[in-house]
């Protein structure tokens, strides 16, 4: 393990104007650099007022300076959090000075790395500080702030525990197969084992579940030229975003929005109608739309009962297909109120914001999207992984395998315990912890 206790710095609120900006310092004695910055530190845990010097000795700014004293505070170490007025000169002063009495610029999630090696919090808590920060719903956020707090790392170290005192009881078996081992038999292990199991397949269906909601869904409307996509993504958003004219071949270049489901991240794409034409740069909205569909969770394609030759550009597609017909104002049609029969078109006007319930409706169905923070947890493929991994060591006949040969049963309760291990960070290496970290942000 790499030894990380040299002073590091970083501006932890983001560049531009603001009130106040802040600059985190941690590492191992803080005196000088305190010392040079702002005479002396102050009493842990106190904000105290005191003017900041520069470089050149001259003053920067009146600033409020907390210093927390290791083990108490974020790192494990000690750390200085300085809160200077905001706009990029003061802070970038503060940087500088910081930097000029010892401490370097900090990588991006070395403060977190730091907390994680120092017994702070476990590897799904820090990842779940990125994924704090990098929610946009109330939905993620709120179930980033349970991984925060420890909810999902309860869950695998309750698993944990539990493989440990059933390998305890094997390795007993093993080393006394004489010994009469008082009320405990290879069924009554099995049972044991295969609960353990199980409760390892519900968390990774909780994870799925979050994990779907962790990466939102992407959309890509489709259809032939003129049939309303545009006007369909500016209804959905609840904003006039494209441009919509009575012309055929209006868009041309791939437009996002992003929307919220049920707190769940949708992000549409109006694309270029589907259509053969000679203008160079409606082929290539054309060619952008087609190559959008290869990216796309799911496809709204959109027809009338003029333009209605869906087969012949979503025939071939693996991902799910909503079928809408738009325009039924024109028509005489009616919304359809009724479930939809498979296959059948989603029938709306667009323009006249009718039937859009039935789509929102349509896509949480067939997506399963429900709000139910206590059944999901935000996973990433990380977790999944080493989850499929350990429910994958347990998927054996317990009984048999305890019975017949121990060691085995042994054998994979260890490999199911390493893998929910690397799950929590218990197992890790430089790689493991270079790939996650280096994707936070600087100054987290
Ligand atoms: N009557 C009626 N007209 C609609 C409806 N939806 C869209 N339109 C009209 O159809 C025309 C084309 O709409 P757009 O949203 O630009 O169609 P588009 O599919 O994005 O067209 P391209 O960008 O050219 O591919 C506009 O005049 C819209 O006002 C609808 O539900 N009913
Ligand atoms: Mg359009």
């Amino acid at each position: 393990m790499r030894q990380l206790n040299d002073p590091i710095a970083a501006v932890a609120t983001p560049a531009g104007r603001g009130a106040l900006a802040i600059l985190r310092i941690s590492g191992s004695d803080l005196k000088r650099i305190a010392k040079n910055l702002f005479g002396k530190l102050p009493r842990p845990r106190v904000a105290t007022l005191l003017t900041i010097t520069g470089v050149d000795k001259a003053a920067i700014d009146n600033a409020v300076v907390i210093y927390f004293r290791g083990p108490h505070s974020f790192t494990g170490e000690d750390v200085i959090e300085i809160q200077t007025h905001g706009g990029a000169v003061a802070i970038r002063e503060v940087m500088r000075a910081a930097c000029a009495a010892g401490a370097r610029q900090a990588r991006g999630g070395e403060f977190s790395e730091r907390a994680f090696i120092n017994g702070k919090i476990d590897l799904i808590q820090a990842e779940a500080i990125a994924d704090l920060i990098e929610s946009s719903t109330t939905l993620t956020a709120g179930l980033a702030q349970k991984s925060l707090a420890g909810h999902f790392s309860r869950q695998v170290n309750s698993i944990i525990e539990k493989l440990k005192s059933i390998h305890v009881v094997i390795e007993a078996m093993i080393d006394f197969p004489e010994d009469e081992i008082p009320l405990v038999t290879s069924t009554d292990l099995a049972t044991r084992s295969n609960e353990v199991g199980l409760a390892i397949k519900r968390l990774i269906h909780k994870s799925e579940r979050g994990a779907r909601v962790k990466d939102g869904l992407s959309i890509a409307i489709i259809g032939r030229p003129n049939v309303g996509k545009s006007t369909l993504l500016n209804v959905l958003s609840g904003e006039d975003r494209a441009i919509v004219t009575r012309e055929p071949g209006t868009t041309r270049d791939i437009l996002t929005v992003d929307i919220e489901l049920d707190g769940l991240l949708v992000r549409l794409y109006d694309t270029a109608g589907l259509r053969e034409t000679e203008s160079d740069v409606e082929k290539e909205g054309v060619r952008r739309a087609k190559e959008k569909v290869c990216e796309a969770d799911a496809i709204f394609f959109v027809v009338t009962s003029e333009m209605d030759d869906l087969d012949e550009y979503v025939g071939d597609l693996t991902i799910p297909v909503f079928k809408i017909r738009n325009k039924i104002d024109l028509d005489g049609l009616e919304v359809m109120l009724e479930p939809l029969a498979s296959g059948a078109y989603l029938q709306i006007s667009a323009k006249q914001e009718r039937g859009i319930d039935l789509i929102y409706t349509a896509l949480a169905d067939y997506f399963n999207i429900v709000s139910e923070p206590d059944n999901m947890i935000l996973a990433r493929e990380r977790h999944i992984t080493e989850l499929n991994a350990a429910a994958e060591a347990l998927d054996f006949n317990h009984r048999e395998l305890y019975q017949c040969s121990p060691e085995l049963g042994a054998e994979r309760i260890r490999v199911a315990m390493r893998a929910l291990g690397t799950l929590t960070g218990k197992y890790t290496n430089e790689e493991l912890l270079g790939e996650i970290f280096s994707t936070f942000c600087i100054g987290k």
